[in-house]
Order: structure tokens, then sequence, then C-alpha cells
């Protein structure tokens, strides 16, 4: 009798199912001047929102120069909220490695690598992001240090216990959780920190608000509930170490921003659901145990 060799298992695609594409499709074409005018201010191109408050002095200057300090205000909060982000990292040594897990253009992970001169992977399922974070990486003379990946955050496909540290700037609402720290949970090393930071509805108010599901249809996202998050944690080895609701300290970006040229239009929407309470800008620290 001959045994045959099962044939080699086609590796999975990158894009899972149809809502994975979708958001793909969204990130490709996307190129929001609130998002391309903030990044060309020093080249950071984020994909977040803003922290602290802003100078006042942006709204009375003359017309000619007031829209280009509005965006440059608005890129400064921007990169506070990341500084924030990278507070929380720990200790990272150059020799680390460490994932940004929905990577968008690039922001985040080039403030990491300048800080800790550590090895950053980032991912998204985005190609067009990956393609322009990588330019970026390679024009800041940090393409060596700096990786960009075309892959799912929910199975990366990198070792397990390869990473010192993951994060998720506001990445999370595109996917389930308990699929997502399972894959965290494999990645990080024993005492690795993970840091989130993320949109979340309250629990208390019942449900998500109209103001929520408003910001889910802009972004084609799902927006979890608070609880959803420790339970998750809980469930898969995350212990966190530090919870800071950052809703009070977002408000007046969102205020700015709606007075900019930039807005998009879903300024409304988050302003009320964060005033109301149904939803929190939420910074969660976490350690794998
Ligand atoms: C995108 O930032 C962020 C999201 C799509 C996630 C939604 C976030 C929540 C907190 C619910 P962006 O910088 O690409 O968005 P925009 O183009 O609106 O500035
Ligand atoms: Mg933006």
């Amino acid at each position: 009798m001959t045994i045959t060799e099962p044939p080699t298992p086609q590796a999975e695609p990158v894009l899972r199912s149809a809502y994975q594409q979708s958001i793909a499709e969204y990130w490709n074409r996307e190129k929001d001047p609130v998002n391309i005018k903030l990044g060309e201010v020093d080249g950071l191109y984020h994909h977040h929102y803003g922290i602290g408050d802003y100078s006042p002095d942006v709204l009375t200057m003359p017309a000619a120069e007031r829209d280009s300090a509005i965006i440059a205000e608005m890129h400064r909060l921007e990169t506070a909220q990341a500084d924030v982000l990278l507070e929380h990292l720990g200790a990272i040594d150059a020799a680390d490695r460490v994932l940004d897990a929905g990577s968008g253009r690039g922001g985040t992970s080039f403030m990491v690598n300048q800080r800790f001169g550590c090895q950053v992977d980032g991912v998204s399922i985005s190609e067009s992001q990956v393609n322009f974070a990588n330019t970026q990486a390679a024009q800041r003379g940090v393409g060596k240090q700096v990786r960009f990946h075309f892959r799912n955050m929910l199975d990366t496909g990198f070792d397990a216990g390869s990473v010192r540290a993951i994060w998720t700037n506001e990445t999370t609402m595109y996917v389930d959780l308990q699929q997502l720290y399972s894959e965290f949970a494999r990645l990080l090393q024993h005492g690795g920190r993970y840091v989130c930071i993320t949109g979340c509805y309250n629990d208390l108010t019942g449900g998500r608000s109209r103001a929520v599901s408003q910001i889910d249809q802009h972004y084609i996202c799902n927006i979890h509930p608070r609880s959803e998050y420790f339970k998750a944690m809980a469930a898969n080895g995350l212990a966190p170490i530090a919870v800071t609701d950052l809703t009070a300290a977002t408000i007046p970006y969102w205020e700015l921003r709606e007075r900019s040229s930039v807005a998009t239009g879903i300024e409304k929407a988050f302003l009320t659901a964060y005033r109301e309470g149904s939803f929190h800008y939420l910074l969660i620290a976490a350690d794998r145990i």
C-alpha cells in the first residue's frame, strides 16, 4: 500500500470574510484630508484621535493662517494621544520586538521606534496602508527596524512568544475581541505588555446609543461594550494594570475638529456620545500573565 502525502495546505487568505474585505476596501480608498493634511505637518500620519486642550488662539487668527494653525493644533493633540500610549508600554529595550496591530499609515509605529530603538512590526489588512507606511519607513531611514505587513491581526503568523509589547490604537472595533486576545496571548512573552486605546460603549446606559450606532455606520465598525474588553482580556491571560478614562481629555479635540476645514461630518456623533455618557474613550494597559 502506498501512502500519499496530503496536499500542502494552502496558506489562509489575509481577508477571511466579506466583512473584512469591505473594511480593506474602505481603507484602501481612504485619502481624507483630516488624515493626510495633518500627517503633512511633520510626516507622522495618524489614524486616531487627539487628547488635551487646544490653544484657543488658533480660532482667532487671521483667516490666512487660521486653517493651517487649526490643522497643526489637531495634529499636536493626536501625537499627544500616541505619547500617552507610549508611556504605558513599559520598559522596552532596543533588542525587543513589538507589534502595532492595525498599523494604518504608521504614525504610532514610528514614534515607538524613535523612543525605544526597538524593532516594530505593523500589520494591516489594507495593502494601500501597508505600502504607504513602508514607503514612509524607507524615507525615514528606518526600513530595517520598522516593517509593515499585509496580515490579519487575528492571525499574524508571527512566532509564539516573539513580542515584548503589542498595542491597538483604535482598531479593536473591527474584530472579535476573544479571537484578537487569543492571538495576542500567543504572541506576547510572559510579562509582555498590551496597550489598548479604544472607544467603547457604556454598558450602564444599555446597549448602543443612536450616536454610537452612527459612529459604527460611518467607519463600518462594531464598537464593543466596555465590559467586553475586560472579559476577553481575563479569558486570555491579560491582566489589566492601568485603566484611564480619556473621555474628558478628547472632547476638546472634537470641538476643535468640528470647527475645522477638515471636519468629516462625524464630529457631532462623537460629541453627543461622549457628553451623554453613552461612550467612553479608554486606555487599558495589561500584562501577559
Ligand atoms: C480611525 O481614525 C479610527 C477608527 C476608524 C476607529 C473608530 C474609533 C473609535 C474610537 C470608535 P482616523 O484618523 O482614520 O479617522 P478620521 O478619518 O475620522 O480622522
Ligand atoms: Mg484621523
